[in-house]
């Protein structure tokens, strides 16, 4: 069984969990934090030099760190990613974007107010500039979602499970997420499938 090195409140493990849920993967789980020096351990730099997690082990002793690249592992061949080619190439762009665009801002401004050892580096100017390239990425989430259930091509994608995972939580960070009815749509949609679980589960 593929072992998973989590930290439960996080976006980018939760990808991990709920793609593994919808295809009906069980992963053994094994729970770390960047708060309490774990990631820092020779042990787990052995196992990932980077020192992030998720990180999975696989059954023979081979490791995989970066969310969508496990996800993207895990998924190979399921109707997760699409077989059609510029749908799966439409997905890998919104992978991107979430690395790139939406997680450094969304993800981030989130941790500020959540994790008190943060609390401090929550300047104004931070704040604002977080709030806006956060903005910008709904929006960008938005224009797809207004017109279209998924993000790429017409059924669930990893697109859909990595942008889910911070979105769902944007809230916290202090985003209005009912100036996006799109992606309030698109949310409930995710949400209400079988295979569903929740950050917490
Ligand atoms: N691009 C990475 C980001 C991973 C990441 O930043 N993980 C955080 C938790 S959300 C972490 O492990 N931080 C530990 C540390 O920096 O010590 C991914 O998508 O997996």
């Amino acid at each position: 069984m593929i072992t998973l090195y989590d930290m439960p409140d996080s976006g980018n493990s939760y990808k991990v969990r709920l793609a593994a849920a919808h295809l009906g993967r069980p992963l053994r789980r094994v729970t770390m934090s960047s708060r309490d020096g774990s990631t820092r351990s020779p042990g787990f730099l052995a196992k990932n030099p980077i020192g992030k997690l998720p990180t999975i082990e696989l059954a023979d002793g081979r490791f995989l760190a970066e969310s969508n690249a496990i996800m993207l592992y895990l998924a190979e061949g399921s109707a997760l990613v699409p077989a059609d080619s510029y749908d799966r190439a439409k997905m890998y762009e919104w992978l991107f974007f979430e690395q790139y665009s939406h997680e450094p801002a969304i993800a981030v401004r989130r941790a500020l107010f959540v994790y008190e050892e943060r609390r401090h580096l929550a300047t104004p100017e931070r704040l604002a500039q977080l709030l806006d390239a956060g903005n910008r990425a709904l929006t960008v989430m938005e224009t797809r979602l207004a017109g279209h259930d998924w993000l790429a091509g017409d059924a669930l994608s990893l697109a859909d499970i990595a942008l889910y995972a911070y979105t769902h939580t944007a809230e916290e960070g202090g985003y209005d997420l009912a100036l996006y009815p799109g992606i309030v749509g698109w949310m409930a949609r995710i949400a209400a499938l079988p295979a569903h679980i929740g950050l917490s589960a």
